[in-house]
């Protein structure tokens, strides 16, 4: 067999970075690691075979120096960068770079990926290679007669999107034409110091959309592939937080469709490597092109639990110009795959960023059940960036036993010193409208308006010992009460006896 790279730098941290460094491992490739000054003892340092020291803590001075990665990377002598995802994963820049250095970055090529991040071209090309696009406008000048009079035609509402966009910035929904001036102003100003390029354009405002995507993979010996589809409809301030594939509404004919519209837009934009198809499918099941991401995707383990496909390992075949192993006659699609995404956040300070030190740090396992994380016992979640701890991926043969799994690996989790999203997750896995499969990208406001959520097991002790002690003090005092309320705190009571066998409290009812 052809021999892979011998050596690769991985230009990210955390969970991606360790992820990017087993499938170098499994395929007999050496890693190169680079860490930050507050990273120096972080996990994804001590798994690589090489580490070297980048720059200061924040991430403009150590992960997004692009001269100095490259630096590390001749000194190292590697064949290859992987961006992972974040930081220069979609830098075309950066891409190019490389390219002059002799370096292969994983990924598509530099002018692909400039493309694809411009989202109004990439809007013309999806038109071009024939994929349905949400009817939209843009407009050269802000002659708001000109504009008003597009906004009309598409019909309210709409939503005023930034060409350089993602991530919601710069996008603005307007419900009537007495707003638009105001938000234009607003979106071009945001988009403008966000990216340096106020570029906006007009979309008809599609109403409780789902947020679907379709995983590809291209190949330089002319293959182009889908690998099904993953539901992303639950996110908050368009950060993704639970995905799952398949997706609950998406059929076999739909998922067809799709694929082929991803794989049409992939050969007409010229795509190398894995890539990403978004779309929004509307509540009559029409579905429309939203953009490409030209990376490997934080969700991507859901698409490699069903297919058993491993994306990196394909990535770094394509990105060494060697055809990918698979074709789409071999692709399916097994069993039932969801992820919850771990974050040091407290979801009762809406997502308050929790950093700090993991004092106390257990993994689930068991059956199904994988774990990609960046962490362990010790670690430090910094404040200078995107405060994941890791992604709890489960599958199971269907999705009621998805869930179910789900259900026991966030119970057996236990995290200590800093607030986590783990009781978030219960709460989703437990709602009514999650196990009916019947959510949009209005979930959490729709599910959770009061934004209470279940405490993550490790609080669990903290709720009962308070439970505990108004017990204690009710039977003390001969306060009354319900039975059941007096039930209720004595089961908690027990509870916590057994769970943290604290004494100090006395047995007396
Ligand atoms: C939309 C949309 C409805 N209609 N486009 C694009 C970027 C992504 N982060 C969100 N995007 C959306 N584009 C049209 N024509 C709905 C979303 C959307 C969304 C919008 C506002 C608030 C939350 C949202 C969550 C997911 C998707």
């Amino acid at each position: 067999m052809e021999r892979l790279a011998s050596k690769i730098l991985i230009a990210n941290r955390g969970e991606i970075a360790i992820r990017v460094m087993r499938a170098c491992h499994d395929a007999g490739i050496r890693s190169v690691a680079v860490y930050s000054d507050c990273d120096k003892t972080a996990y994804h340092v001590r798994l690589a075979d090489e580490a070297y020291h980048v720059g200061p803590s924040p991430s403009v001075e150590s992960y997004l120096k692009q001269e100095k990665i490259i630096e590390i990377a001749r000194q190292a002598d590697v064949k290859a960068i992987h961006p992972g995802y974040g930081f220069l994963a979609e830098n075309a820049e950066f891409a190019r770079l490389c390219e002059k250095n002799g370096i292969i970055f994983i990924g598509p090529k530099p002018e692909t990926i400039a493309l694809l991040g411009d989202k109004l071209a990439a809007r013309q090309m999806a038109t071009k290679a024939g994929l349905p696009v949400v009817p939209g406008a843009k407009f050269d000048n802000t002659d708001m007669k000109i504009v008003a009079e597009k906004a009309a035609e598409i019909g309210y509402p709409v939503l005023i999107k930034a060409a350089a966009g993602g991530g919601g910035k710069g996008m603005r929904i307007v419900r009537s034409e007495s707003d638009l001036t105001e938000s234009l102003e607003s979106a071009i100003r945001e988009a403008g110091s966000a990216f340096g390029d106020g570029r906006v354009y007009l979309e008809k405002y599609l109403e409780k959309p789902r947020h679907i995507e379709i995983q590809i993979l291209t190949d330089s010996h002319g293959n182009a592939v889908y690998l099904g589809e993953r539901e992303c409809s639950i996110q908050r301030r368009h950060q993704k937080v639970i995905e799952e594939s398949p997706s609950p509404i998406v059929s076999q004919e739909l998922r067809k469709r799709m694929g082929e519209a991803a794989v049409n837009i992939a050969r007409e934009s010229d795509y190398l490597g894995a890539g990403t198809v978004e779309f929004l499918v509307d509540q009559d099941m029409n579905f429309y092109f939203l953009e490409v991401n030209t990376r490997l995707q934080v969700e991507h383990p859901v698409t490699e639990m069903v297919t058993g496909i491993d994306l990196v390992r394909e990535q770094i075949r394509i990105a060494e110009g060697r055809p990918m192993t698979i074709s789409q006659e071999e692709i399916s699609s097994r069993g039932h795959a969801i992820e919850c995404r771990v974050y040091a956040e407290d979801p009762h300070q809406d997502f308050m960023p929790s950093t700090g030190l993991i004092t106390e740090y257990r993994e689930p396992s068991g059956p199904g059940i994988r774990v990609d994380s960046g962490v362990v016992a010790g670690s430090e979640i910094p404040m200078f960036y995107d405060p994941i701890i890791s992604k709890l991926i489960v599958w199971g043969r269907d999705r009621k036993e998805a869930i179910e799994r789900m259900l026991r690996a966030l119970s057996e989790y236990r995290i200590s010193g800093v607030h986590t999203t783990v009781g978030f997750g219960c709460s989703v896995m437990r709602s009514p409208r999650f196990h009916m499969g019947d959510y949009a990208t209005d979930f959490i406001d729709v599910e959770f308006p009061e934004r209470i959520f279940e405490c993550a097991e490790a609080d669990q002790g903290e709720k009962a010992a308070i439970a505990a002690v108004v017990y204690e003090y009710m039977t003390r005092q001969k306060v009354q009460t319900t039975f059941k309320k007096r039930r209720e705190y004595r089961s908690n009571w027990v509870h916590y006896h057994r769970r943290e066998g604290i004494k100090g409290l006395s047995k007396r009812r």
